[in-house]
């Protein structure tokens, strides 16, 4: 048996290289020539823990293969990305380009499985995509045409435990017919061993999305009680860890905003869905997107005192603790917004799991990167945008002097009130 899976990104290639380790053989397909290339000699195109022995040990067996050629298999994977437009649609073209690699190799009773996180009725979308191109095939059997079976079984992996979580989390497969979907808990079932729990496609999709809305809404909750402990001169942090003693509350932390491909995107295809009817979930949206206005003007008001070529030191451009992934990091347009509102002032900024700035950045002139220790040692405001362990553990005495501005918390025992507004120490 054959498991071809489309799209060798933070989620494709975790779970080619889990299938492949249990023993199945992966054909593993990206448009990206350097990616099939990296992953044939075995190695990772990005920073996951224990993600590269697995692709190294499963490459060395044989079991796991890359081209840019979607191959003939019996079940296929689909981990595209589903980027959104500027009205807040999905965008399904990589859905679509997928469906067309794959519907001329199907022969009849394949598994076709989107993981891609998707809108309501994304799994329908691709289904209906290939049948078009394909009507020899169906759904159902009717006509006694071959039947391909689609299922939707979204990831609900946290990257930086992707490897940990893809087995021990439960599992939502949904189908649009019931044999699809209990085909599809057999082959998670070959690395899972959390719960696989079986739908239709419709609510599967929902259900991500909802999880993901869940955290926004909750981490939007956080965010403005930061602006709220701000105005009343008060520790936010404090204050959350106090109401947290409460055996029934449980709330999250404030931050510069909410990055990632994945809680900054996912309520939107709900509001999408259900514009009238979403009230909560967007506004917990627009509350996140204004979060790092916020702290730039924080950090504008800090570098008032330091003149007008103040130096700023920007400590993390990821879009969370302790990874390398920049994707939709409220980090990237803090640092970026800083610099243009600050022209003469010079931004210095520190991220030890990147070796340059992204593009987003590089073309800035009084933008530059640094090691931790030197941005904070010539800086006179420090702006913590990611709780990385680096910054965490940094010297205390290097911060003498300086206006702090830390928006994760992660220094509050070095300052007496150590909150977002500017601290000097
Ligand atoms: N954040 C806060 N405060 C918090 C928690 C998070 O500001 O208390 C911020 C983070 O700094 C980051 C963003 O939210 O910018 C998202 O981080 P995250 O750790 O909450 O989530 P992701 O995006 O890494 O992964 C989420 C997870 N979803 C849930 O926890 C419901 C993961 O399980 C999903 O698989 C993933 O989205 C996905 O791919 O959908």
């Amino acid at each position: 048996k054959t498991v071809a899976v489309i799209g060798l990104g933070y989620i494709g290639l975790p779970t080619a290289a889990i299938l492949a380790t249990n023993g199945i053989n992966v054909i593993g397909v990206d448009v990206n020539q350097n990616t099939v290339d990296a992953v044939n000699r075995g190695e990772v195109p990005f920073v996951e823990p224990d993600l590269g022995v697995h692709v190294a040990g499963a490459v060395s067996q044989g079991n796991l293969r890359a081209t840019t050629e979607t191959p003939a298999a019996q079940a296929y994977i689909v981990a595209v990305p589903t980027p959104f437009r500027e009205d807040h649609s999905a965008d399904l073209s990589y859905i679509e380009a997928a469906a067309r690699g794959i519907a001329p190799q199907l022969v009849g009773d394949e598994l076709v499985i989107l993981e891609s996180t998707s809108p309501p009725r994304a799994t329908r979308h691709l289904a209906e995509y290939i049948l078009a191109l394909r009507p020899d095939l169906s759904l159902d059997g009717a006509g006694g045409a071959p039947v391909i079976h689609f299922a939707h079984c979204p990831e609900r992996v946290l990257p930086g435990r992707v490897m940990i979580e893809l087995v021990t989390n439960d599992r939502i497969v949904g189908g649009i017919t019931s044999a699809a979907a209990e085909l599809a808990k057999d082959l998670y079932a070959v690395f899972c061993q959390g719960e696989i729990l079986v739908t239709d496609d419709v609510t599967a999709e929902m259900a991500k999305l909802v999880e993901n809305s869940y955290r926004d809404v909750n981490i939007a909750f956080a965010n403005e009680l930061s602006v709220i402990s701000d105005k009343l001169d008060i520790d936010v942090w404090e204050l959350i860890r106090l109401a947290n003693h409460h055996p029934r509350v449980n709330i999250l932390q404030p931050g510069p905003g909410v990055g990632g491909h994945c809680i900054a995107v996912d309520p939107w295809f709900i509001v999408a869905a259900a514009p009238t009817e979403s009230k909560l979930i967007r506004t917990a949206r627009e509350v996140n997107d204004s979060k790092p206005e916020w702290v730039v003007e924080q950090v504008r008001k800090a570098a008032e005192s330091f003149g007008s070529e103040a130096k700023i030191a920007t400590l993390g451009l990821a879009f969370k603790a302790n990874i390398d992934d920049l994707r939709e990091s409220p980090a990237i347009g803090i640092t970026a917004a800083l610099a243009d509102e600050l022209p003469t002032a010079k931004v210095l900024v520190a991220e030890p799991h990147v070796e340059a700035l992204p593009k987003a950045l590089a073309n800035r002139r009084n933008v530059e990167l640094a090691n931790t220790e030197d941005a904070i040692a010539q800086a006179d405001v420090v702006v913590v945008l990611v709780d990385h362990d680096e910054f965490k553990s940094v010297d205390s005495g290097l911060l003498a002097g300086k206006a702090i501005v830390d928006t994760r918390g992660i220094w509050r025992e070095l300052t007496s009130k150590g909150v977002e507004a500017a601290i000097t120490l």
